[in-house]
């Protein structure tokens, strides 16, 4: 039998791990969705979408986001129509948005309608939403408030951000499935996702820290951040800078340590890239279990994704390393 896995993560980074874990895991991913949004009457869900689109095989492999090939022609008509289409919604990325809302003005919830789009697009693994409720990511910065994804792409992820809040949190419940997915897996994973904009959300709704803590031994954390390998690529150093405002906003530094610091009360190990192991004594000390491994390689059977499944966390708590040529990428 598989392994039974539950992922908790973001967008990009998540889906890049997901992809190899759903070859060899049953999985399950819970998904955060504190940074949707509604443009032009649509619903769109960035994260989900991000996910639905890698497990299809259809996700652009270079922005990390959209469907491979998209054009962007409704974008350029809006422009001309003297809108400010500032998220970029891709042609065919757009029938998705279409569908969505149909579904919920159907009277589908989120779960039930993301279910249904997983079953459209051919993909196996299940992808639960955190919540059928409306929680929103409200990020504050010297010119006020602003929704996430306003303030991630249309200004950029400029800093310093003062306050995140995730407006509607109090109110909100785990989607159905959540907790369970939580305490029924053998393994549960906190992806290589931002922890303020992506992991914090999931963790704050009612029963998910308690569910992790619970099973702290077996709960592994993954981390989005690689600070021995210089970033090249533009987009990654947009969602860097990002990352690191938002942590900043919680007092905590852009390093792999602080990552393990805010998961130490519910996870038991810790996943380190390879170029960052000089941090692995100062998280060993907070009672983690570090695994050493190349967690930024997204291909060639994926060494991570083979040890996450094969069981042998919370076994010892000496320093493991993961050898082989891949892994996770970065959130
Ligand atoms: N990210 C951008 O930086 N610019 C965009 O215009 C943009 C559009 C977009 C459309 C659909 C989608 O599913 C994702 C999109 N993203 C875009 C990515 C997204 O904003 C972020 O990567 C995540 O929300 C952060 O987890």
């Amino acid at each position: 039998m598989p392994a039974r896995i539950t992922m908790l993560g973001g967008g990009i980074g998540c889906s890049r791990l997901a992809v190899p874990l759903a070859d060899i895991a049953e999985l399950t991913l819970v998904i955060n969705t504190a940074d949707d949004l509604d443009r032009y009457g649509l619903r769109i869900c960035p994260d989900i979408d991000t996910n639905l689109y890698a497990l299809a095989g259809l996700r652009d492999q270079v922005r990390g986001w959209g469907v491979a090939g998209d054009t962007f022609r409704t974008m350029r008509r809006l422009r001309e129509l003297g809108q400010d289409p500032w998220f970029n919604l891709g042609d065919l990325d757009l029938a998705t948005h279409f569908a969505r809302t149909e579904l919920l003005a159907e009277g589908l919830t989120l779960t039930a309608t993301t279910a249904e789009l997983g079953r459209r697009f051919g993909v196996g693994p299940r992808i639960l939403p955190m919540t059928d409720d409306e929680v929103h990511t409200v990020v504050t910065t010297a010119d006020g408030d602003h929704r996430f994804q306003e303030w991630f792409v249309k200004m950029g992820a400029t800093g310093p951000v003062e306050v995140v809040a995730y407006a509607g949190i109090e109110q909100a419940s785990p989607g159905p499935g959540v907790l369970d997915a939580i305490s029924d897996a053998d393994v549960v994973v906190i992806g290589p996702s931002s922890p303020v904009a992506s992991i914090e959300p999931i963790l704050a709704l009612a029963g998910v820290r308690d569910r992790l803590a619970a099973r702290r031994s077996t709960v592994i954390a993954v981390t989005p951040i690689v600070d021995g390998v210089p970033i090249v690529d533009g987009g990654e150093a947009h969602r860097a800078r990002a990352r690191s405002h938002l942590m900043q906003a919680r007092g905590l530094r852009h390093r792999s340590a602080a990552v393990a610091e805010f998961y130490a009360d519910i996870a038991g190990v810790f996943v380190l890239d390879t170029a960052d192991e000089a941090e692995a004594p100062s998280i060993e000390a907070s009672d983690q279990q570090v695994v050493i491994a190349d967690t930024l390689i997204a291909s060639n059977g994926c060494a991570l994704a083979t040890w996450l499944t094969s069981s042998r966390c919370g076994d010892a708590d000496t320093l493991t390393h993961v050898t082989a040529t891949s892994g996770s990428g970065r959130g």
